[in-house]
């Protein structure tokens, strides 16, 4: 399948012909090619979405929100297809690839809902016969650069809201996940978006990204993905005064007390640990357990393990699928191969399945690690991949500071029993999300999706919250007293 840009309502080509190719993680089969785009297809994009977004504002907000209903009903319609589609060129399991569908059809209809809402404030005037109110308006123009880890979903947290708040936008999908966003292309076509609202360009972060970053009719940069790329795109953004919001890294950690359902805490560890491979950025990737439980809590996780069946995520009795590439199956096993020269000790995996039938695609093996002190590499760094490490501790006082001691503040969990314990720490806790009795993964659509520190700058995606990238504030003072009043001077 040749997959082309979609720009103002069309399938385009692209200006110089040369395509990327897209591969099954689970078994290197060929599924498409995509378009290396140029700063002059973005310029096409950016132009139909600058046309478009006039008309689409004057569009009334519960309006441009039927549109999002729709979509929501034709992803429910081809939830099962686009889950399929989600698997072969991402590679995780059908189950949690039909979990990803199902946020992005709930983040259409929870953002149509607010076609109905987009709520403003009135404020009460300091002078009589006045009127004083704040509205949201759109920005205009903006760009969406997504991961691969979550391709439609995370597609869904940034262009919905940027839709029923009135804006057009470009989306820049992840080079390795083209084809959830072509999937996208197609829906807004069936639901007929007015032309030019929603833009799709493929290409690479330096050339459609930096070009996008750069654009002056571009408004605002939603960027979720490495720590890494974030700071060069706030960079850049930066020194175009343009607003940027971060989503990236997280280095997270499930607290496990003494106190704590062990059973309860493995089950969350494991989920949250070796789901989706480890690589959401929310995945768990330390354990911080109290010592009195420690060797019973490494037990119960030895037992669990051996339930994960690696495999092609087609197959509904695989847990574990593949990881997105060869370079990320290098990277992590770059970082088991240093934890082992930490001292760090291995308790399962820590290696490349590279055997039939994992040879044609890149599987690794959930790995547990032990005797791991907090200031190692891999208790500071993120791996994104189904790594985690336990690290011993003696009370909560240190269990919050290992957990507040990386540079990362996304998602953090405690386990325990003692409403104390929990109410300390869902305080101190510094991460954006705070789960108790859960693992770090599985945050809902309708809350504040996003994390402090190296996680991001402040921003959030989902929930309400997301309106406040999409939209400025403007304050507008009504003045029906026939006379000249005058703020902070006219006071008696
Ligand atoms: C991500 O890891 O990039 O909370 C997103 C979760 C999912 C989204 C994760 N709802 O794990």
């Amino acid at each position: 399948m040749d997959i082309k840009n979609y720009i103002n309502g069309e399938w385009v080509e692209h200006s110089n012909l040369q395509n990327i190719v897209v591969t099954n993680p689970a078994n290197g089969e060929q599924l498409a090619t995509i378009p290396l785009s140029t700063a002059d297809d973005v310029g096409k994009a950016v132009a139909a979405a600058k046309k478009a977004q006039k008309s689409w504002a004057l569009v009334p907000a519960p309006k441009r929100a039927d549109y999002l209903y729709a979509i929501g009903q034709k992803m429910k319609e081809k939830k099962e297809y686009l889950a399929t589609v989600l698997t072969k060129e991402m590679g995780k399991v059908l189950e949690e690839a039909r979990g990803e569908v199902q946020e992005g059809i709930d983040m259409a209809y929870y953002m149509a809902g607010e076609g109905r809402r987009l709520f403003g404030e009135t404020t009460p005037s300091e002078l009589a016969n006045k009127f004083a109110m704040s509205v949201r308006t759109p920005v205009g123009v903006v760009a969406l650069l997504t991961p691969w880890n979550f391709p439609v979903a995370i597609a869904t947290w940034k262009s919905f809201p940027a839709m029923v708040a009135g804006n057009t936008f470009i989306w820049k999908p992840s080079n390795e996940t083209p084809m959830m966003a072509f999937e996208m292309g197609k829906i807004f076509e069936e639901v007929n978006l007015p032309a030019g609202v929603a833009n799709i360009v493929y290409g690479t972060g330096p050339t459609v990204g930096t070009a996008l970053i750069e654009h002056p009719d571009v408004k605002v940069i939603s960027f979720t993905g490495s720590t890494t790329t974030g700071s060069k795109v706030a960079e850049l953004g930066g020194k175009h005064l343009k607003k940027i919001s971060l989503e990236m890294g997280g280095k997270n950690a499930v607290i496990v007390m003494d106190d704590a359902d062990l059973q309860l805490a493995t089950e969350g560890i494991l989920w949250s640990a070796f789901g989706t491979a480890g690589q959401r950025c929310t995945a768990c990737s330390r354990v911080i357990v109290h010592k009195d439980v420690r060797e019973e809590l490494e037990n119960r996780l030895l037992e669990a393990m051996k339930d994960l069946t690696i495999g092609d995520g087609l197959d509904e009795s695989v847990k574990i699928g593949p990881v997105i590439s060869k370079a990320a199956l290098e990277k992590i096993n770059h970082y088991v191969q240093i934890g082992k020269q930490e001292g760090a000790k291995i308790l399962s995996g820590g290696r490349i399945l590279s055997e039939a039938p994992y040879d044609k695609g890149f599987f690794y093996e959930p790995t547990l690690f032990t005797n791991v002190l907090p200031n190692m590499i891999i208790a500071q760094e993120e791996i994104f991949g189904p790594v985690v490490s336990l690290i011993e501790v003696a009370s909560l006082d240190e269990a919050i500071e290992v957990n507040n001691g990386v540079k990362f503040g996304l998602s953090s969990s405690i386990f325990s029993q003692n409403v104390n314990t929990i109410f300390r720490a869902q305080r101190d806790l510094d991460t954006g999300i705070v789960y108790v009795n859960a693992g770090t993964t599985g945050a809902e659509i309708h809350l504040p999706f996003g994390g402090t520190k190296g996680t991001g700058n402040g921003h959030r995606d989902s929930g309400i919250a997301a309106l406040d990238v999409y939209t400025e504030w403007k304050s507008i003072y009504v003045d029906f007293s026939g006379k000249l009043q005058r703020a902070q001077i006219d006071t008696e």
